[in-house]
């Protein structure tokens, strides 16, 4: 892993701009080391022994509630899916700890119902959706989606969701909305993360108009034919697969539809690392690593990289929204 090398420098000296999940992750592990946890246990082990708490948590904290009546889709007919023990034990949810095993063992007490996201800004009239009203919008289809996350590493996730297509044409809105924020629960009580100031909570994302319609875009509702996992952004989340995963923001309260492009929460902590596009593209290379290339989470540690590919592989379905866009510029 190309990342600076964190421990000649002061962490007080650390502009929370300079901070990317995979540093704040790498800082956590030189915390404990110095906190002489590691003296004992070896960090290595510390951390596998973390990983298998996580993952007898994770079947535990998944609701296993089966989903009835989704249909299954074409996308992504043929790939290897990502094991389920995987999706649900290697996550970023930032809200529940900055390490990727945290939130499968720190959300068990997050409470995904009763939900109900708030439909907010230029719309017609402000209004509300319960969970349950959400998913009748409009019929559950399985996507199979290749997920990138900005840190270079993908899963193969089969994702059962709706168009977010069908939630904007049932908010209404107005001409002047171009874009979209979406705004993940800030519960300091169930939520430990957001208690300290790693990011600028609430955690928020956006869209514009016309990538919000596109069919690719799904709020998903579940993976693997169950209800999502709390850990996976229960109990409903955004996944836009030609995007870098920060994008899809989980736990979602509110919906705002907006004039201007919004301030999204990865664009404040990192303007120059992380744009308001972020749409995967192996020729533009984050500052600090190549984005050329991704490791497929699940096949084993000796697994080979795979080459990433430009808008993750949906090119065809996603290409022509930038068509006139300077793609360096705009990442
Ligand atoms: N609210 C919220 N949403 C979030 C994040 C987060 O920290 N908080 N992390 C993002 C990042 S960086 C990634 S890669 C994906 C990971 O989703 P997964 O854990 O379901 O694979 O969630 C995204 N959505
Ligand atoms: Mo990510």
């Amino acid at each position: 892993m190309i990342i600076l090398n964190q421990s000649k420098r002061n962490p007080s000296n650390i502009q929370p701009s300079e901070i990317t999940p995979r540093e704040v992750f790498e800082h956590r592990r030189s915390f404990l080391k110095a906190a002489g946890f590691a003296l004992a246990a070896g960090s290595a082990l510390l951390l596998s022994g973390k990983t298998l708490a996580a993952e007898k948590v994770a079947f535990k904290a998944g609701t296993g509630q089966k989903i009835n009546g989704y249909s299954k889709t074409a996308y992504g007919a043929g790939e290897q899916l990502t094991p389920y023990k995987d999706i649900t034990t290697y996550n970023n949810y930032y809200e529940f700890g900055t390490g990727k095993s945290d939130p499968a063992i720190e959300a068990v007490l997050f409470k995904p119902r009763p939900w109900t996201i708030s439909i907010e800004g230029h719309v017609k009239k402000a209004k509300s959706i319960s969970i349950e009203d959400l998913l009748k919008l409009a019929p559950l289809e399985e996507r199979i989606y290749r997920m990138r996350c900005v840190e270079g590493w993908s899963m193969v996730i089969p994702w059962v969701g709706l168009p977010l297509a069908s939630l904007v044409k049932w908010a209404d809105p107005t001409g002047n909305a171009k874009y979209i924020e979406f705004i993940s629960a800030n519960d300091s009580l169930t939520m430990p993360g957001v208690r300290s100031p790693i990011l600028d909570w609430p955690y928020t994302e956006g869209l514009r108009m016309d990538e919000a319609i596109n069919p690719l875009t799904l709020l998903a509702v579940g993976l693997y034919g169950e209800y999502l996992p709390n850990q996976n952004g229960a109990p409903v989340r955004l996944v836009t697969p030609w995007k870098y995963g920060f994008k899809g923001a989980k736990a979602i309260v509110k919906i705002r539809f907006v004039e201007k492009m919004p301030l999204t929460t990865w664009v404040k902590a990192g303007p120059n690392e992380y744009g308001f596009y972020a749409n995967v593209n192996p020729n533009v290379d984050h500052p600090r690593w190549s984005q050329s290339s991704e490791k497929p989470i699940g096949r084993g540690l000796f697994a080979d990289r795979i080459k990433t590919k430009m808008f993750n592989g949906y090119s065809e379905q996603v290409g022509q929204m930038y068509a006139g866009l300077d793609l360096n510029k705009n990442f």
